[in-house]
């Protein structure tokens, strides 16, 4: 599997793109991507050759990343590892003894289907795995 991103849990992505797109001078995509399911607002910023960071603006005090700023602050939340195809990665995992947070994929950021490892079962790091779209 290949590094696809990093997820950054920030307050407001309008304060600290600015570093990411000054700062450090990565290319940000043109829209900011509501993802309703996570309830989590997405800004995807490239980095060459081939990865990006993703920084992640909670909808709601209730998700995922609401929860995390709340209890932790910003900072990374988590890695993502990209696959061919997210079913059979997983059924391997699984017969490996490691255990997907859902039964089954959901819709993720850019089309991906997508899953996590929690982060009590992967040393601290909450883990995604990531199908991109064919
Ligand atoms: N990284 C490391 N630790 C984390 C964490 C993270 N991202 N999120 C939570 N934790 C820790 C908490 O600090 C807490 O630790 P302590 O018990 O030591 O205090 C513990 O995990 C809490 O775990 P929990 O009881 O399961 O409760 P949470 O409500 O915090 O949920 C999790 C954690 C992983 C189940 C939830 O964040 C989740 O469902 N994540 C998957 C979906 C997601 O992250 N969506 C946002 C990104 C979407 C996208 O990329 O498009």
């Amino acid at each position: 599997m290949k590094l696809d991103h990093i997820g950054i849990a920030v307050r407001s992505i309008e304060e600290a793109r600015g570093f990411y797109e000054t700062g450090l001078g990565l290319a940000a995509e043109p829209g900011i991507e509501e993802v309703a399911g996570e309830k989590v607002r997405v800004l995807k910023l490239v980095v060459p050759p081939g990865t990006h960071i993703e920084l992640l603006e909670a909808m709601s005090p209730d998700s995922a990343v609401g929860k995390f700023i709340e209890k932790r602050g910003p900072g990374i939340h988590h890695l993502c590892f990209a696959c061919d195809d997210i079913a059979a990665e997983t059924k391997r995992m699984v017969g490996q003894g490691f255990q997907p947070l859902w039964p089954a994929p959901k819709p993720g950021a850019g089309g991906c289907l997508v899953n996590f490892f929690h982060p009590k079962e992967t040393h601290g790091v909450l883990t995604e795995l990531s199908q991109p779209p064919k």
